[in-house]
């Protein structure tokens, strides 16, 4: 039989770079044809050639409630009878908005976009007109999407600005961005110590997803609020992928059961907040928000930015997902997965670390759990890449590379972490 994975592959390379539309989907970390997706449903996808999958990717975290749940697709439809697209406020944008706020208490407002890297992008410029400031810090391995402040690695040693990872951005356009080691206190306090006045905005993952699943310390986390709070700079929380993810009220939430009083200034979040569709936003203090336009000398806009339709997906996901109960179940699912395949990895004597978070997880080909980047980088690629092809051959969708988490939904059942355990028992062991 014709693999219609490749021949569709051959023919989306003649005309899209890559044959993908977001680089990570063409499998080039693992090797190998990506899946052509033909329809999804509850935990399941189907590719061109017809088989199923036990999807682990979610779209990369919005699909918290499995795909299709019927009262998300009643709403998108009776948002689209209405209309697609108005380029006008609508009461809907207040409800979602409304409705995030009660959700993430640190928020004062939020401004709504269509991306996490918009969201991203717009956050760091307010930050920066907030407080009059040039310089940000961000973390090696933690991503906020593709602006070309943000894509920058670390330079060589502390102190001295990053360097891009992207050809096209100039070196002037990341000279203020400042890349240090997570999870790494005294590279912060020195940044701070010689920086401290000229830093706008901290930008972090709280979990890093981007590193697949690596937790900033609480120490860390609390040094990062303290000097941002001392120098006069924005602790900005990338919650893009953990937001409304790890818990209800997002990652903050558990720093905050850590920390007494602890809150981010800023707050970024797409993904499950627009259950699919391309929604995210930034949010944070009134005062520093309402130095955005049209009120204050900040620049920032969209056509689509609050889309009718969008915002109807939304709405009813972050209505479900406050079910009693709801992330209880979620996170139990997700420990059973994550503890079923340490299991398994130690029954086989292959070297694996694992952790989750409400419906987030990550796994290492490393025998402790990593806390920074170098770290992550040192996992054993290679058996990590069997490890992904055993198990798409077995029907088991997981991320196709090394540095991302992986996602559980709802609409995962006991038996599909039992039939993704059982796959894993016959790869584990085929990789010792
Ligand atoms: P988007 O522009 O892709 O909507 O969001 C960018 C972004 C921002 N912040 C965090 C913490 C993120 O994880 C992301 C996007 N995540 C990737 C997966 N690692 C999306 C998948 C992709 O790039 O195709």
């Amino acid at each position: 039989m014709s693999d219609r994975n490749l021949t569709l592959f051959d023919r989306a390379k003649a005309v899209i770079p890559g044959g993908v539309n977001s680089p990570v989907r063409a499998f080039k970390a693992v090797g190998g044809t990506p899946r052509f997706i033909t329809r999804a449903q509850g935990a399941y996808l189907w590719d061109a050639n017809g088989q199923r999958y036990i999807d682990y990717i979610g779209s990369w975290g919005p699909m918290i409630l499995g795909h299709g749940h019927p009262e998300v697709l009643r709403a998108v439809q009776a948002a689209v009878q209405e209309g697609l697209s108005f380029g006008a406020p609508t009461e809907r944008e207040i409800e979602l908005v409304e409705e995030i706020l009660r959700l993430v208490p640190s928020l004062e407002m939020v401004r709504l976009v269509n991306s996490g890297t918009e969201a991203g992008m717009s956050a760091i410029r307010l930050a920066r007109g907030a407080t009059g400031r040039p310089k940000i810090i961000k973390f090696e391995g933690c991503y906020h999407g593709h602006a070309d402040a943000l894509l920058v690695k670390a330079g060589s040693g502390l102190a001295t600005f990053g360097h891009p990872t992207s050809a096209g951005v100039p070196p002037e356009v990341v000279q203020h961005t400042l890349v240090l080691e997570y999870n790494n206190v005294e590279q912060l306090e020195a940044a701070f110590a010689e920086h401290g006045a000229q830093i706008a905005a901290l930008m972090i993952e709280p979990i890093a997803g981007n590193m697949n699943f690596v937790r900033a310390s609480v120490p860390f986390m609390r040094r990062c609020r303290e000097l941002c709070s001392q120098h006069g700079a924005l602790l900005v929380f990338d919650e893009v992928m953990t937001g409304f993810r790890v818990a209800l009220g997002g990652a903050q939430s558990l720093y905050a059961q850590a920390i007494p009083g602890f809150a981010p200034d800023m707050t970024v979040l797409g993904k499950v907040i627009g259950g699919g569709m391309p929604l995210a936003a930034f949010g944070g203090k009134r005062a520093v928000m309402e130095q955005l336009a049209p009120l204050g000398p900040v620049y920032q806009a969209g056509t689509l930015s609050g889309n009718p339709v969008a915002t109807a997906c939304g709405l009813a996901t972050l209505r479900l997902i406050q079910q009693p109960g709801f992330f209880d179940a979620l996170a139990a699912r997700t420990r059973a997965l994550v503890q079923g395949l340490q299991a398994e990895a130690n029954r086989a004597g292959v070297p694996f670390s694992a952790d989750c978070e409400g419906g987030m997880f990550g796994f290492f080909f490393l025998s402790e759990l990593p806390r920074n980047y170098v770290q992550v980088m040192a996992s054993d690629a290679a058996r990590f890449n069997r490890f992904f092809h055993g198990m798409l051959q077995r029907g088991v969708y997981l991320a196709p590379a090394l540095y991302e988490a992986g996602f559980v939904s709802a609409a995962h059942t006991d038996a599909d972490i039992e039939a993704t355990l059982t796959a894993a028992r016959a790869v584990l062991a085929e990789l010792t």
